[in-house]
């Protein structure tokens, strides 16, 4: 078996020893850590979230593949973010109120991360105005907002709603992204960009910081 196969195998059943042997043995072997990534975490997450949908797997199960995955990212992380480039801009991360779904987040950050960006990692469960504060408080240039539940999207509008309600939409850019979220629906709550996945994210923030707004003195 490949070391692909095995780490897919291992995030599957949630044996974190196994996955973090896996990615060392590939990372030996040249496998770049896109292909790990791709081919063997997401690729596993993907089937952990069609066995849950499919009665096959519970919460529990769901929850120590995602540790077995996250253990992986930390050891990705160097190969994700080596650029080493002066900041580009300061983005505010988190997921939105109600949610729980980091893994994706984490991507993204580091994704961000590796091109040059500061970032400020707000977590999982994000309110409104906690976002509001970072852009406040923190001069945050660019707001990154996740959602993996189709009924905490709307947390999404209500951030954009709060920022304008604090007079700051103007002063920051929001990027929005997760698996239920769609370029249409950040149009329609008037984001100023979906990322499909967290490479995309990255250069939707480089693009929107070069489109003219320069990164803010804290
Ligand atoms: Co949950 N869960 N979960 N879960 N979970 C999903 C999302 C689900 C699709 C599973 C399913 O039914 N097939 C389903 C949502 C259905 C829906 O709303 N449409 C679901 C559900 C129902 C739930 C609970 C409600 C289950 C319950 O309690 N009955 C519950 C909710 C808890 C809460 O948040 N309040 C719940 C809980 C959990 C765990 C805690 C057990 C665990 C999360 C652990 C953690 O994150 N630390 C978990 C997991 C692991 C999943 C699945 C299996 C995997 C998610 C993941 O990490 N994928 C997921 C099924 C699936 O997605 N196929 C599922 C890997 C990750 C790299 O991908 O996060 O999509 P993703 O990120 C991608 C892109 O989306 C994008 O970039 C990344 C790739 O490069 N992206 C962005 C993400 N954020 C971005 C932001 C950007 C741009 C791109 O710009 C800012």
């Amino acid at each position: 078996m490949g070391q692909i196969d095995t780490i897919y195998k291992a995030v599957l059943e949630g044996n974190t020893r196994e996955v973090q042997v896996g990615v060392e043995a590939a990372l030996k072997e040249k496998i770049t850590a896109d292909q790990i990534m791709q081919n063997g975490l997401i690729a596993a997450m993907k089937e952990v979230g069609r066995l849950f949908e499919a009665g096959e797997f519970f919460v529990p199960e769901m929850l120590i593949s995602a540790r077995a995955m996250q253990s992986a990212l930390v050891l990705l992380k160097p190969f994700l973010a080596a650029s080493g480039a002066k900041a580009a801009g300061r983005v505010a991360i988190g997921t939105v109120q109600g949610d729980l779904h980091d893994i994706g987040k984490n991507l993204v950050g580091m994704m961000l991360e590796g091109a040059g960006f500061e970032i400020i990692d707000l977590g999982t469960d994000v309110r409104p105005e906690n976002f509001v504060d970072a852009v406040e408080a923190k001069h945050a240039d660019i707001i990154a907002l996740s959602a993996l539940l189709t009924t905490t999207m709307p947390k999404m509008q209500e951030t954009i709603e709060a920022l304008k309600a604090a007079s700051l939409r103007d002063k920051v850019k929001v990027i929005i992204g997760g698996a239920p979220v769609t370029e249409t629906y950040a149009q329609q709550i008037g984001a100023d960009g979906y990322g499909p996945d967290a490479s995309a994210a990255s250069r939707l923030a480089a693009k929107l910081m070069k489109a003219g707004h320069a990164p803010e003195a804290a």
